[in-house]
């Protein structure tokens, strides 16, 4: 009942119409599926996803190569494993690609698998996906950070910052959460559209304006929150992924404006910003690199949260570097950057272990795939940051969130911040 007797892969397609595997993993009377997500901006030391960059009739992106290694290698090796035995399961998979970045195999093909055979072990067990992680009760809701503004490689207008986000701290329950964030992109809505700009929206559903000013970005979201009703600070706050990575060259960054500027100068205007627009996290402020930036920013900004993308890229060994350097206070967690359910898991346990807030993530290419709703749920993750209330990729996720609440009934509660 319990032993995989087949995996069998197929090319899909992601929400940004990119070819990308999902897996099917069965056992003999039930199945489950997986999708893998995509990024756009990468860390240069996350796992390795395999395209087949010669075959021309998908322009270099499809995925035949590594769905013809699941449906051949991986299904002979993975049959008649048990499929409650993740950590073994993964294992072979690491063991069957061999090269540090899963360059052989794919992170994408070996994530399928290894998300589909985690899918496959509630369905057996009869549990829901969020209880088959490391969390068994007092299962807590995660604050959703949501993406409203996109820029950087996310949209084609001239904003820098990557992610304008907010978060609604002052909800007491997921469903509060969602109608909050809901009730402030209306509004944003409405003003963007008075001032004559497209309410078109970018790769992870938030508007995408044509403006170019970040300060420009962060009046329109305050103006939109205290339009809601809220206060900006108190119920609602305002979240940052900069993805810095994109904005920097020796040794200077052009996050602000687009003159590249020192590390301090960079800083001091950071910090600016955050105390006027009451900033409460920034994620990647400053390049994978840079790790003396880090450093000198987490001393200089005392209680922000600052969050660790590209810098960590999920990997135990950057986390842990991280750590002795003091560059953060929290990793973000993408199940893609390093390719294996049990190597996540690995981390989010480090993380919580020396105090970090986990915050699981989507990638700004994605599915209907809803697995990181329950990822959040099962590891006590206190954020999830999977876009805004549009694109069904996004609100799938939040949907999920919705039901696992509802499943959840009285017993649920929202995580602390
Ligand atoms: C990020 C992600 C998701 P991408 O930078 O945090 O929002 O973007 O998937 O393009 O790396
Ligand atoms: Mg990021």
């Amino acid at each position: 009942m319990s032993k995989i007797t087949r995996v069998k892969a197929r090319q899909v397609f992601d929400s940004r119409g990119n070819p990308t595997i999902e897996a099917e993993v069965f056992s003999k009377q039930l199945s489950c599926k997986a999708i893998c997500p995509s990024g756009a901006s990468t860390g240069t030391y996350e796992a390795h996803e395999k395209r087949d960059k010669k075959n021309k009739k998908y322009l270099g992106r499809s995925v035949f190569t590594p769905i013809k290694i699941i449906n051949s290698t991986i299904s002979k090796k993975l049959l008649y494993k048990n499929v409650h035995n993740q950590e073994l399961i993964d294992s072979i998979l690491i063991n069957l690609d061999g090269t540090k970045n899963k360059t052989k195999i794919g992170a994408n093909a070996i994530l399928a698998v290894s998300m589909a055979v985690k899918k496959l072990s509630s369905k057996i067990k009869k549990i829901p996906l969020y209880k088959n992680f490391l969390v068994k009760n007092n299962f807590k809701l995660p604050y959703p950070m949501m993406n409203i503004i996109n820029g950087g490689a996310h949209a084609n207008n001239k904003l820098r910052i990557q992610e304008f986000m907010i978060r609604p701290d002052s909800a007491k329950s997921f469903t509060e959460a969602v109608r909050m964030c809901f009730l402030v992109i209306q509004s944003l809505k409405k003003i963007i559209s008075q001032k004559g700009m497209s309410i078109s929206v970018g790769d992870e559903g938030g508007f995408a304006p044509m403006i170019s000013s970040n300060e420009e970005a962060l009046k329109l979201i305050i103006k939109s929150i205290e339009m809601a009703g809220f206060k900006n600070g108190k119920q609602i706050s305002i979240c940052l992924d900069v993805a810095a990575n994109e904005l920097y060259k020796k040794n200077k960054y052009s996050i602000h404006s687009s003159k590249y500027i020192s590390i301090n100068k960079t800083i001091q205007k950071y910090l600016k910003l955050i105390k006027k627009f009451k900033i409460k996290s920034i994620e990647d402020p400053f390049a994978e690199n840079d790790w003396l930036a880090w450093s000198k920013f987490k001393k200089a900004s005392k209680k922000l949260q600052i969050v660790g993308d590209d810098l960590y890229v999920t990997n135990l060994e950057r986390l842990k570097k991280g750590f002795l350097n003091e560059s953060s206070n929290s990793i973000l967690i993408k199940l893609n950057q390093i390719g294996t359910v049990s190597e996540t898991l690995d981390v989010i346990r480090f993380a919580k272990n020396i105090g970090y807030e986990t915050i699981i993530s989507h990638r700004s290419g994605d599915s209907e795939d809803t697995f990181i709703a329950d990822l959040a749920v099962g590891t006590n993750s206190n954020q999830i940051k999977t876009g805004s209330l549009s694109r069904s990729e996004r609100v799938s996720k939040y949907n999920q969130l919705l039901r696992i609440e509802e499943d959840l009934l009285a017993k649920a509660k929202m995580n602390t911040l």
